[in-house]
């Protein structure tokens, strides 16, 4: 727990109902002795970022974010439902949405699918945390913001984060070889200020980091380039899986709309209307 001066401070919550998360905002009080700083109560939230637990539940990773950027990287492959997923949470916890494509290093390229985000008006910044390379850039990006760095494991969040620190604060890992899959190197959320303004939140990689879709309207607003076309689909609930008369439907045959960009909404789509059911 930190203190607006900025000073680190141990602390207690007063009751098991104040479990605080990464983000949060609390008024506590300091005891006259060395024991801990008592939490007495967690201040109202802007937002939530909740991922689905065990057994139904959900949980919540970070509270109070203004940003939230999508780290991904050509290693490991991106998980284009992840982003889209978190396109929708973003939308949903009225935050901004930002792509950060990493690893500009290995000369990759943009993938074709990546282009897709960019078309239908997503920002994209490119940065290699390894060398430093855009990283000022994406530095002022981020200045006006308290930001959550979410995405898989092992796309760079945490080298990301020290590169933004210019030093080394948050533990980064090593992509296993087989696979080179992420290993889970971030176990819990954390928050960082950032030279120049504004805050970062690195938090664990997915797998672990499912946001729940709650609402079918942050499904949509993942999609925004979606909503002029469905504006003329027949029926004013459309939900552009097989109606007739269906504008979004449409533009796929014709190639006017991506093809991933629709099979990435359907996959949600399903996903939600279960979620729905069940509820
Ligand atoms: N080539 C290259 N490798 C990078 C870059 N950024 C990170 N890496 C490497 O990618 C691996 C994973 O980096 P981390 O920062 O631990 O990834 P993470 O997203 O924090 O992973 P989790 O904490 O597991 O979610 C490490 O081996 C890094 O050195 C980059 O810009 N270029
Ligand atoms: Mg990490
Ligand atoms: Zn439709």
């Amino acid at each position: 727990m930190e203190t607006d001066s900025g000073e680190e401070l141990p602390f207690l919550a007063a009751s098991r109902r104040h479990q605080p998360v990464c983000g949060d905002r609390v008024r506590f009080e300091l005891r006259s002795d060395d024991s801990p700083a008592l939490l007495r109560a967690i201040l109202p939230r802007r937002n939530e970022l909740a991922r689905a637990a065990a057994r139904g539940r959900t949980e919540l990773v970070a509270a109070n974010f203004t940003l939230l950027a999508i780290v991904a990287a050509p290693e490991p492959a991106p998980d284009y439902e992840l982003v889209d997923r978190l396109l929708c949470a973003a939308a949903g916890s009225s935050a901004e949405g930002l792509i950060v494509w990493n690893k500009l290093d290995l000369k990759r390229g943009k993938p074709e699918r990546l282009r897709e985000y960019e078309a239908a008006g997503f920002d994209i910044v490119t940065a290699s945390a390894l060398t430093g390379a855009r990283v000022g850039r994406l530095r002022r990006r981020l200045r006006a913001h308290t930001s959550v760095l979410a995405g898989q494991s092992g796309g760079g969040k945490s080298t990301l984060v020290n590169a933004l620190l210019g030093q080394e604060a948050a533990t980064a890992g090593e992509l296993s070889e087989k696979g080179r899959r992420g290993r889970h190197t971030t176990a819990a959320a954390a928050m960082y200020s950032l030279p120049g303004g504004g805050r970062v939140m690195d938090l664990p990689g997915v797998r672990s980091l499912m946001p729940v879709l709650s609402d079918y309207g942050d499904l949509q607003a993942g999609f925004p380039e979606f909503s002029a076309l469905a504006q003329e689909c027949r029926f004013a609930n459309c939900r552009h899986r097989n109606e007739p008369g269906c504008c979004v439907l449409e533009a796929v045959a014709a190639g006017r709309l991506p093809a991933g960009r629709h099979a990435g909404y359907l996959a949600l789509l399903r996903e939600f209307e279960e979620l729905a059911a069940s509820v």
